[in-house]
């Protein structure tokens, strides 16, 4: 198995961060304004663009702990530690590191503020990230017109567990036959029944997150390989890719990328 070094930046980074946890082993690292983890100062967040070069990690020291073959950032972009942290790594680790970011981005209805923030910062992380995963909160509000604010909130957490199981269990280890570069769309899905693997497959590629096409398709769960392969060939990926096990009972799981 790849070894994953995952970072949560910000309240939303630390929350998801939190979650993810209970699921997959890697070694974690939370950045924020708070006593625990990595402390980042307000004040020394707000002044990432004005910093380069040798003084990155002059100024923010704990930059040198956070090394591994993959790393992961996990944030909500808009606010100021979760927004301001990311593109920090991303300037200090881009280019020595394969450097991936799970990126929530702010509901219109919250300030214009935090969407310029969260728009200027796209810019820098798209500059200094490998690939990146961005999954706007507005779609989800049209996606799940039934569910509150509050349960909006915490598909993200759910949404990112799976997708870095999938990352450590095939996705890393198959990346001479992905492109895992630039902006990605997203999709989990799930499936049960006699039809579970195709109703996975249609449930992941119903994202609001998705972008471009679906190139590639990562499908787990109690089956065989074989009855994966005759309805995977169907839909034409790119790349698919199974792993069998047993943790999602009868359910299939998918998780469908796009680009
Ligand atoms: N989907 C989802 N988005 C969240 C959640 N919490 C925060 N966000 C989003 O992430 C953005 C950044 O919020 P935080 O992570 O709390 O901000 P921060 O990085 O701690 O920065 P400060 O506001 O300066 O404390 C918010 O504007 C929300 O849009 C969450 O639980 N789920
Ligand atoms: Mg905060």
């Amino acid at each position: 198995m790849h070894s994953l070094v995952l970072v949560g930046c910000g309240g939303a980074g630390v929350k998801f961060l939190k979650h993810v946890r209970k699921f997959v082993e890697a070694t974690y690292f939370e950045v924020n304004d708070s006593s625990q983890g990595i402390k980042m100062d307000r004040r020394l967040a707000e002044m990432v663009d004005s910093v380069h070069g040798d003084m990155l990690s002059k100024i923010y020291p704990w930059l040198k702990e956070i090394r591994g073959e993959h790393v992961v950032v996990l944030a909500g972009l808009g606010g100021v530690i979760g927004t301001e942290a990311s593109k920090l790594i991303g300037k200090a680790l881009g280019k020595s590191t394969n450097l991936y970011g799970i990126f929530a981005e702010p509901f219109s209805m919250e300030s214009p503020e935090r969407k310029r923030r969260s728009e200027g910062a796209k810019v820098a992380i798209e500059r200094d990230y490998r690939a990146v995963f961005y999954l706007p909160n507005d779609p989800l509000v049209r996606y799940y017109p039934n569910l509150s604010i509050k349960d909006v909130l915490e598909v993200h957490p759910v949404v990112i567990q799976h997708l870095l199981q999938d990352f450590q269990r095939m996705i890393l280890k198959n990346s001479m036959n992905i492109d895992l570069r630039g902006v990605l769309g997203l999709g989990i899905g799930f499936g049960v029944g006699k039809e579970r693997i195709r109703i996975a497959i249609e449930d992941a590629l119903d994202s609001p997150w998705h972008l471009g096409e679906v190139r590639y398709a990562f499908i787990s769960g109690d089956v065989d390989r074989e009855d994966v392969e005759i309805v995977a060939r169907e839909y034409g990926f790119d790349f698919w890719d199974f792993y069998k096990t047993q943790e999602y009972g009868e359910r299939i799981k998918v998780t469908a990328i796009s680009k």
